[in-house]
C-alpha cells in the first residue's frame, strides 16, 4: 500500500486565511454511497462491513477522508436522507458495533470518517415527528405546522398554507388529520422540515452531533444546511401564508412556486451555524465540516467558510452543476458551455482567494457521472482520456477535491431505457408530475432527461471486478442488487485498473499524491487564462517563485493552445517540467511545442 506523504503546509503559505493551516488544507475526500459500495451479506444492498472490507483500496488510492452518505435508521424513502433515529444504524447497513469497527479500521489506516448530517428534516417516522402530531406534546413546535387556508377544506387541493412545491414533486405541504394541520416538507412528504427557530430542536441536534464526535467520528457533511433558516415575517408566518407580510412567488409551469428563495441562506443562517460551531466543535481538533449549500452566493461562501466567522470549514456550491440545463429545469439538459463553467469556477476561486475555502466536486450521489456529462463515454479511448482530463481540470484547482465513488475508475452513466429500471423518487416523481400531471414535457424528452441527469446514474453498484454483479455482491447472491449493475462493468472495474499504469484509477492516485506533495497545488494562487476559449480550460497556479500552467482540452478534437497558455510555454518545455498529463509526458512536450492539444489532452507543466 503506497500512500503519498502528505506534506504539512508551511506557515509561509496561507490557505483559508488562518495560520497554521487547517489539517485538511491539502486533503482529498472520497464520498462513499454505502447502499451501492460493497455488499457483505448477500442482500444486494451495500453495508458497513462491506466498506470496512474495502479500506485498503481506499488507503491505496491515497484519499484522506471518507464521507459516508447516511447509514442511520431510516424507512429509506430517500435512500437514508429520511432519518428516523440519528443514534442508531439501520439494520440494512449493520449495527453500531459495525460502525465502531469501521471507525477503528479506518483510523488505523490514517483515514478519517465524516458522517452525513441530515438535520433540515427528519423522517416522518422519527419519534420527534410522531410526538409532534399531538399539539399538547413538548415536540408540538418541532416542525412547521400550519392551518389550512381560511375558507378551504383541509386536505383538499388549494387548502395548503402557501403554494410552495417540493423538490420531489407535488406540494411542499402534507395534511395530517391527527394534528388537523399541514406540515412543511421541502423534500418528500416523508421528510418533514425541522423548525430550527425552536431552541429545543437545535439543542437536540447539537447533543446528537456531540454523541457521534465522542464516538470517534471526524466531522460532518451537512445536508442542505443552508435551508434551515426560513424567511418568516414578524408574526412568524411564511411567505404567501394567509396574512403573511411577505408575498409568495408566482407558480411555475408545474403549478407550484419555488421555496428556495425563502429558505436558502435565511436571516438566521450565520447565527445557527456559529451556535453549532460553539456548541459542538469548540475545543475539538482534527474535524472537518462541509455544508451542502444550494442557493448560496460565492460571497456568502467566503463569509461562512472564513474561519474568523466560526461557522463551517467549507461548502458545496451548486451553480456549476445547475447551469447546464434549459430554464433551470434539470430534465432539459444542455451541452457544456465551457466558458460559462470557467466563469463560474473563477467566481468561486476568487471569492476565497484570501479567506474562506472552496470544495471541488463534479460528482456525487445526486449528480450524473461527469465523464458522461462533460466527457465522452462513447468509446473506451475517449472515456479514459476524458475522465482523466476532467479529473486533472478539477484537482489542479485550489480547494479540497471530493472524489465520488467510481469516479476514480471512470465509471459512466448507466443509460437505462425503461422507467422501471430507476429507483430514485426524484426521477420517478418528476416523470409523473411533468409527463402525466402537468403535461409540460413529453415522455420521450423526460426519459432522455432522466437518462442524462437522473441521480441513479451515480447510484449503480461500485464496479470492483468483471464478475456477474461486479464484485459488489457475490456472483451467486440469492438476491439481485437493489439497482442494476452497469453492463459495462466487465470493461470498467477496479480489478482491471488497479495495476494498470494508464488507468483512470492510477491517474487519480497520481492527482491525489501531487496535492499531498506540492504546496503549490494545495495553496498556490489560481488565475484563469484564455477565459473565452471554448475548448481549452487553462489556468495558472503560483506560489512564491513557482508557477504551474494547467491546460486541458475538454473536447474530442485537436485544438490550438490558446494565446496566453502558448506564451507561457514559448521557451519550450522538457519532460521533467510535465507534472502530470493525460497522455504521456513526451506527447505533451510535442503538443505544447506545436502549440496544440490532442483530443482530451491536458497537462500541468512547470513554467
Ligand atoms: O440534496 C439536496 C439537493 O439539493 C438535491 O435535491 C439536489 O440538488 C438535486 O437532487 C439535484 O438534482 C440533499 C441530498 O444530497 C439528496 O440526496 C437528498 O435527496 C436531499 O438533500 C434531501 O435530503
Ligand atoms: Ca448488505
Amino acid at each position: 500500500m503506497t500512500t503519498a506523504q502528505r506534506v504539512v503546509l508551511p506557515d509561509s503559505v496561507r490557505t483559508n486565511g488562518t495560520t497554521p493551516n487547517p489539517w485538511w488544507s491539502n486533503a482529498v475526500v472520497y464520498q462513499v454511497y454505502p447502499r451501492s459500495f460493497q455488499d457483505s451479506n448477500g442482500d444486494g444492498i451495500g453495508d458497513l462491513k462491506g466498506i470496512t472490507s474495502r479500506l485498503d483500496y481506499l488507503a491505496d488510492l491515497g484519499v484522506d477522508v471518507l464521507w459516508l452518505s447516511p447509514v442511520y435508521r431510516s424507512p429509506q424513502d430517500d435512500n437514508g436522507y429520511d432519518i428516523s433515529d440519528y443514534q442508531d444504524i439501520d439494520p440494512l447497513f449493520g449495527t453500531l458495533e459495525d460502525m465502531d469497527e469501521l471507525l477503528a479500521e479506518a483510523h488505523k489506516r490514517g483515514l478519517k470518517i465524516v458522517m452525513d448530517l441530515v438535520v433540515n428534516h427528519t423522517s416522518d417516522e422519527h419519534a420527534w415527528f410522531e410526538a409532534s402530531k399531538d399539539k399538547s406534546d413538548p415536540h408540538a413546535d418541532w416542525y412547521w405546522w400550519r392551518p389550512a387556508r381560511p375558507g378551504t377544506t383541509p386536505g383538499e387541493p388549494g387548502a395548503e398554507p402557501n403554494r410552495w412545491g417540493s423538490y420531489f414533486g407535488g406540494s411542499a405541504w402534507e395534511y395530517c388529520p391527527e394534528r388537523g394541520k399541514y406540515y412543511l416538507h421541502q423534500f418528500s412528504k416523508k421528510q418533514p422540515d425541522l423548525n430550527w427557530e425552536n431552541p429545543a430542536v437545535r439543542r437536540a441536534v447539537y447533543d446528537m452531533m456531540n454523541w457521534w464526535l465522542d464516538r470517534g467520528v471526524d466531522g460532518f457533511r451537512m445536508d442542505v444546511i443552508t435551508l434551515i433558516s426560513k424567511r418568516i415575517d414578524s408574526a412568524g408566518r411564511l411567505p404567501g401564508e394567509y396574512g403573511s407580510e411577505l408575498e409568495d412567488l408566482p407558480v411555475g409551469e408545474e403549478g407550484y412556486s419555488n421555496p428556495n428563495p425563502f429558505c436558502a441562506d435565511g436571516p438566521r443562517q450565520d447565527e445557527f451555524l456559529a451556535e453549532m460551531r460553539r456548541e459542538v466543535f469548540a475545543g475539538r481538533e482534527g474535524f472537518l465540516t462541509v455544508g451542502e449549500a444550494p442557493g448560496i452566493t460565492v460571497q456568502r461562501n467566503e463569509h461562512i467558510t472564513n474561519p474568523a466567522n466560526g461557522e463551517l470549514d467549507m461548502l458545496f456550491l451548486f451553480e456549476h452543476v445547475d447551469f447546464d440545463c434549459e430554464d433551470n429545469v434539470k430534465w432539459k439538459p444542455l451541452p457544456l458551455d465551457l466558458p460559462q463553467l470557467k466563469r463560474i469556477f473563477a467566481k468561486q476561486q476568487s471569492a476565497v482567494k484570501n479567506a474562506g475555502w472552496a470544495s471541488l466536486f463534479t460528482g456525487n450521489h445526486d449528480q450524473p457521472r461527469v465523464v458522461s456529462r462533460w466527457g465522452d463515454d462513447s468509446t473506451e479511448g475517449s472515456r479514459v482520456r476524458s475522465a482523466k482530463a476532467l479529473g486533472l481540470m478539477l484537482h489542479m484547482h485550489r480547494g479540497t477535491p471530493y472524489v465520488y465513488q467510481g469516479e476514480e475508475l471512470g465509471m459512466t452513466d448507466v443509460h437505462f431505457t425503461r422507467l422501471d429500471q430507476y429507483r430514485d423518487l426524484e426521477s420517478l416523481n418528476a416523470y409523473r408530475q411533468r409527463v402525466e400531471e402537468a403535461k409540460v414535457q413529453s415522455a420521450e424528452s423526460m426519459m432522455a432527461g432522466i437518462a442524462a441527469r437522473g441521480r441513479d446514474n451515480a447510484r449503480t453498484p461500485m464496479q470492483w471486478d468483471g464478475s456477474a454483479y461486479a464484485g459488489f455482491t457475490a456472483p451467486d447472491a440469492a438476491v439481485e442488487p437493489w439497482i442494476s449493475v452497469n453492463r459495462n462493468h466487465t470493461q470498467i472495474n477496479a480489478a482491471g485498473e488497479f495495476d494498470d499504469p494508464d488507468s483512470v484509477y492510477t491517474f487519480y492516485k497520481r492527482l491525489i499524491a501531487i496535492r499531498h506533495e506540492n504546496a503549490l497545488v494545495a495553496a498556490g494562487d489560481w488565475q484563469l487564462i484564455d477565459a473565452d476559449d471554448q475548448y481549452v480550460y487553462a489556468f495558472t497556479r503560483t506560489l512564491g517563485g513557482e508557477k504551474l500552467l494547467v491546460a486541458v482540452n475538454l473536447s474530442g478534437r485537436t485544438v490550438d493552445l490558446p494565446r496566453d497558455a502558448a506564451e507561457l510555454v514559448q521557451h519550450g518545455v522538457t519532460e521533467p517540467d510535465i507534472v502530470i498529463s493525460t497522455y504521456d509526458a513526451s506527447h505533451a512536450v510535442v503538443s505544447l511545442a506545436n502549440r496544440e492539444l490532442g483530443p482530451w489532452e491536458g497537462a500541468a507543466v512547470r513554467v
